[in-house]
């Protein structure tokens, strides 16, 4: 999979990419990552990329011309072209789930006030990741990119994410490991069983319990 993702502070990424999971995913080379500064594409002689609002307002607003010439640069038959904002559709593990099986992921992250509506028109989805509001869509775009690149055909064991919380709507049981007593707390005796079904069954119904105490809205669905 490739990834381009433009962005006014590439700085931002430098840490998040190169470590851990997505460090190890790139190194072997199951995605290729590359982070473009949009203000390279002004053709402004100041270099500049906002302007402010038609209409009046506060702020400054990202203008058309950088953004749709770097996406257009970047841009072939197999990119999905994806901006982050706060008005965007909801991201959910589906469209996770979804994403990691596209060949091109170009994001756009805004960041100001924000950007000129005639940008959208570039874009085949639009998403937020959260009812909240950040100050730009480079952490949006980094938390995207990190639940999608942990999908990737050989990036962790398969195994881990068949029980990961949210697949099946339901939340992931709980997990322990030695010694079986830390400071009075026990790890359950189901698990030292040995038993299969019996811990298979234990684990679906602690999935449920903790969804049904956290996460109510979920077994709605
Ligand atoms: Cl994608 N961008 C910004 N700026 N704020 C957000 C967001 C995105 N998702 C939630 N809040």
């Amino acid at each position: 999979m490739k990834i381009d993702i433009l962005t006014l502070f590439p700085e931002m990424f430098e840490n998040v990419f190169s470590s851990s999971i997505i460090k190890r995913a790139i190194n072997q080379k199951k995605v290729q990552i590359k982070i473009h500064n949009f203000r390279d594409y002004s053709k402004d002689p100041h270099h500049k990329v906002d302007d402010t609002p038609y209409g009046g307002g506060a702020g400054m607003v990202l203008t058309c011309q950088p953004i749709f010439d770097c996406v257009e640069s970047l841009k072939t038959k197999d990119s999905k072209v994806i901006l982050l904002t706060p008005d965007g559709i909801p991201y959910k593990q589906g469209t996770a789930y979804n994403l990691s099986k596209e060949k091109h992921l170009i994001f756009i992250c805004g960041h100001y006030e924000g950007f000129d509506e005639r940008i959208r028109s570039l874009c085949d989805l639009q998403l937020s990741i959260g009812d909240y509001v950040l100050t730009g869509g480079e952490l949006a775009s980094m938390v995207i990119t990190d639940s999608i690149v942990r999908l990737l055909p050989g990036v962790i064991e398969e195994e881990s994410h068949k029980n990961d919380s949210f697949n099946n709507n339901l939340l992931d049981y709980p997990t322990y490991t030695k010694p079986r007593n830390f400071r009075g707390m026990e790890v359950p005796e189901v698990l030292l069983s040995g038993n299969h079904k019996r811990i298979e069954e234990y684990r679906r119904l602690e999935s449920i319990k903790k969804t049904q105490n956290r996460r109510p809205d979920l077994l709605e669905k």
